[in-house]
């Protein structure tokens, strides 16, 4: 069993919606089981301007799956919920879902990096994955816990503003 970080992210579509259903979909994955999952953040969004402000949350899963396994269902579940690849990158999208910790794995794979390879910079990502596993190590940042991380970024703007239940 692998414990896993799943970010999850909407800034179109209904945001608070397109999380609720995703993490109801995330529960039907099979051999994995979602453990935790933290608030719901409003956010600035980091990315080419002007696009709405984000929905930002962060589950945390139990998997018997392999990394890329997994990754192949977040991507369903990003296509059943209306995800299109054909914007701008980094541009405005209805559910973004991002492995972004796979137990202590580093994974360099093309379409797959783990840890997600802008998480140390990003409040977006840390201040709700802080309220799941605030002492975890990210891989490949010389030792840091999300916490450290956490106090090295811009978190201005972001508020929490619900939780899924
Ligand atoms: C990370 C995930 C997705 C970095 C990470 C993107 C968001 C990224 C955004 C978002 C806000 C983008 C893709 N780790 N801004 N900009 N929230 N995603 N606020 O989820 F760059 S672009
Ligand atoms: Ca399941
Ligand atoms: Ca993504």
């Amino acid at each position: 069993m692998t414990r896993v970080y799943v970010g999850l992210g909407s800034n179109l579509g209904n945001p608070i919606d397109q999380l609720r259903r995703a993490v109801k979909a995330l529960e039907r994955i099979d051999s994995t089981s979602v453990c935790s999952r933290s608030s719901c953040w409003r956010t600035p969004a980091w990315g080419p301007q002007p696009q709405p402000d984000y929905l930002n949350a962060v589950v945390g899963l139990e998997t018997m799956l392999a990394a890329c396994a997994l990754l192949d269902s977040l991507h369903a579940i990003e296509h059943a919920q209306g995800r299109d690849r054909s914007g701008p990158r980094f541009g405005p999208r209805t559910l973004d879902l991002d492995i972004l910790l796979f137990g202590d794995a580093c994974i360099d794979e093309p379409g797959l990096q783990v840890p997600h390879p802008r998480m140390a910079e990003r409040a977006f990502v840390l201040l709700p994955l802080a309220e799941l596993a605030p002492d975890v190590v990210v891989p490949g940042t010389g030792g840091a816990t999300v916490t450290a991380l956490l106090a090295r970024t811009d978190s201005s703007g972001c508020v929490p503003v619900a939780s899924f239940s």
